[in-house]
């Protein structure tokens, strides 16, 4: 075969991504189940490159120039094991399977695993972006083996999006799930940015009283300054829409229970599994999930609120600053526990992640690209074992000046009775880590009151338990 990669599931995203080969001088090998989509890409877009179609998995895996690479763009799950079992008996040893879908990096370890023992490399990679980014440059998260890499890699950098300073926004990972992994908690740092956005939208309306349209422009000028991202942008966008069957803005015709396809959920779960505390991203989570039940919301409707406190146009002014404070530092927060989650999964996985490098390759291409993760990529290059980014020195002063008007935002949020979750997760979690004693050592005490669990002294080593059913004094459990 002469096609130097394949690509099978030609829906929107594998679809995109042929083309985005094909356009960068690559021949791609097409090929899809239900065969008419495979014909469609050629009739629609067979003069942007060089495409070979294919009807059959044999005629797909012979058009391939060997060692074979192909590409699954299937539904995720089930579709991708059923792909997977049809081509791998056609394939040899050497040959690459990539696996683009949101699969769950669990799977991805199982898959690589099972296609190792067959001398097939199998590699799953997390591709962000949507369809536009799969067709102009996504950001592309590749696990597999490192000789796998040698050979995919420079095909995924002419496709790849380019970040500011022209580096392409692709990185071998780390082994097996490791690509995966990482864009699973991508998904779950936006979640939590998205909320964020939301957090800050409700209390400009709700508080400040400014008009969906003057809040886009609000985040427009934000969006010039250190919040300078993709998301804050768009939602600029969807706020200064109008509904043209109604007149009004479009935000305000839109049922607002949100939605979920599971990779915030997947981040959450797989947080706590590791133990690693991400708080802004599980409200992001239970936030979609609280507005998607009406039923309770409807029945709540008549509960008590605090009356409200009006502000005049001044007030208003200079309570959007502090949010924009608030939305800031809480951003730190969110991109804080997300990278912690990845240095956890690292050690866990023996993945030997390189945080800086995960920063570099989300500053393009990706949704939660901003300009504020050239500065995480410094942060972690510099300081490779910095065990958190907020012991980065200039974080930590930028979420220190900015933490009274971030308490100011949520005191008033509290106040007012807007619900921000986001907000107050993040301060929460931020105050938790600069206390110098937490009420932990009270819940040790309540744990060995009740079941006898122990606890640990602050003047010397070993393990006690104090009888307190008897006299209250103390023994060593060792
Ligand atoms: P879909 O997730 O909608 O999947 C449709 C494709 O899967 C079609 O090509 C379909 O073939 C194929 N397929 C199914 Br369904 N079951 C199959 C089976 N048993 N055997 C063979 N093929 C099967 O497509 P998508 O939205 O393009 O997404 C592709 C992957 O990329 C997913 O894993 C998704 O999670 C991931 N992803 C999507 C986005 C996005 O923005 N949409 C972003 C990033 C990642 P048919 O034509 O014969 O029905």
């Amino acid at each position: 075969g002469t096609a130097q990669i394949g690509v099978t599931g030609l829906a929107v995203m594998g679809r995109n991504l042929a083309r985005n080969f094909a356009r960068n001088g690559l021949t791609v090998a097409l090929h899809n189940r239900t065969t008419a989509r495979t014909r469609a890409l050629v009739d629609e877009f067979g003069d942007e490159g060089s495409f070979v179609p294919a009807e059959s998995a044999r005629e797909f895996v012979d058009a391939l120039e060997r060692p074979r690479r192909l590409i699954i763009m299937v539904k995720a799950g089930e579709p991708t094991d059923a792909v997977i079992q049809e081509f791998a008996p056609l394939l040899e040893e050497g040959d690459v399977i990539i696996d683009g879908g949101n699969a769950h990096y669990e799977d991805t370890r199982r898959r690589e695993r099972e296609l190792r023992e067959r001398g097939i490399h199998f590699v799953g990679v997390g591709i962000s972006g949507g369809e536009e980014g799969a067709l102009h440059g996504p950001s592309i998260m590749p696990g597999g083996s490192t000789e796998s890499y040698a050979s995919l890699g420079p095909l995924l950098e002419r496709i790849a999006a380019k970040a500011p300073d022209g580096t392409p926004c692709v990185t071998h990972v780390g082994p097996d799930g490791a690509g995966h992994f990482v864009k699973m908690v991508h998904n779950g740092i936006e979640y939590a940015d998205m909320q964020l956005i939301a957090e800050a939208y409700h209390l400009l309306r709700s508080v400040a009283g400014y008009s969906p349209r003057r809040i886009a422009d609000t985040f427009r000028r934000w969006n010039t300054g250190r919040l300078d991202s993709y998301l804050i942008e768009i939602t600029a966008e969807v706020l200064s829409h109008t509904d043209a069957a109604t007149g009004g803005p479009f935000v305000d015709i839109v049922e607002d229970r949100a939605e979920q396809k599971g990779t915030g959920r997947w981040t959450v779960q797989t947080a706590l599994d590791l133990g690693v505390p991400v708080s802004g991203i599980a409200e992001a989570v239970f936030a979609r999930s609280l507005s998607g039940h009406p039923a309770l919301r409807e029945a709540s409707r008549s509960l008590q609120g605090p009356a409200a406190e009006p502000l005049d146009e001044e007030a208003a002014a200079r309570f959007a600053d502090q949010v924009e404070q608030a939305l800031y530092a809480s951003k730190i927060v969110s991109y804080t526990q997300g990278f912690h989650q990845i240095q956890a999964g690292s050690e866990e996985y023996g993945w030997d992640i390189d945080l800086g490098s995960v920063a570099a390759i989300w500053r393009a291409g990706c949704i939660i690209r901003a300009a504020f993760l050239d500065r995480i990529r410094s942060a972690f290059d510099s300081r490779p074992d910095l065990p958190s980014l907020l012991q980065d020195k200039q974080f930590a002063e930028e979420i220190g000046a900015a933490q009274d008007d971030w308490r100011a935002t949520v005191a008033t949020a509290v106040r007012q009775g807007v619900p921000t979750p986001g907000f107050s997760a993040a301060l929460a979690y931020y105050d938790a880590l600069r206390a110098e004693r937490l009420p932990a050592a009270l819940t040790q005490g309540q744990r060995d009151y009740f079941g006898a669990h122990t606890y640990r002294r602050t003047d010397r080593p070993g393990s006690f338990h104090t009888l307190w059913g008897g006299d209250r004094s103390e023994v060593a459990a060792d």
